[in-house]
């Protein structure tokens, strides 16, 4: 597998229990490298921007409320097979079914409130970059 980047949010329940640090060790343990980073408040557009995909969804408001509730750090994390590994870390969405080791099996409080975004796919994962960095930003 070649190397990849991916996309990642530290999301407002995460921020705001300060585990922006014991969340990115965990990147890093599994051999991603952090090659942008920001710390930024969504308004409310744009949170429902990003999660468009989800507009009809019956958790649309309560997600987009939540992710403009508190700062999120937004982060590209590059390594082999990033996209995948990222998702590994991350857990399943739902804390209650993920993976002892886990971030949002250590630290989600529940299916909404669930620590990190990752990309699911390449394509995903090339608009979500675009969508919050320049390529000035990225520092491989
Ligand atoms: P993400 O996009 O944030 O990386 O998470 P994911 O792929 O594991 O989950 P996805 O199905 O894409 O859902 C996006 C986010 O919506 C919230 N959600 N709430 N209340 C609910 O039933 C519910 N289901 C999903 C979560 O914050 C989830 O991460
Ligand atoms: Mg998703």
């Amino acid at each position: 597998m070649a190397i990849q980047r991916t996309f990642s949010i530290i999301k407002p329940d995460a921020t705001k229990r300060n585990l922006t640090g014991a969340i990115v060790a965990k990147f890093e343990e599994a051999g991603l490298r952090i090659v942008a980073s920001k710390r930024i408040q969504l308004t409310l557009a744009q949170a429902q921007q990003f999660y468009g995909v989800h507009s009809e969804r019956p958790f649309f408001g309560e997600l987009c409320e939540f992710m403009i509730s508190e700062p999120i750090v937004v982060q590209v994390l590059e390594g082999e097979d990033a996209i995948a590994k990222n998702r590994e870390v991350m857990g399943a969405t739902n804390p209650a079914d993920a993976a002892e080791g886990t971030i949002r099996k250590e630290f989600a409080l529940s299916i909404g409130e669930n620590s990190v975004h990752g990309s699911d796919a390449p394509e995903t994962a090339a608009e979500e970059i675009a969508f919050f960095f320049s390529g000035l930003e990225l520092v491989g």
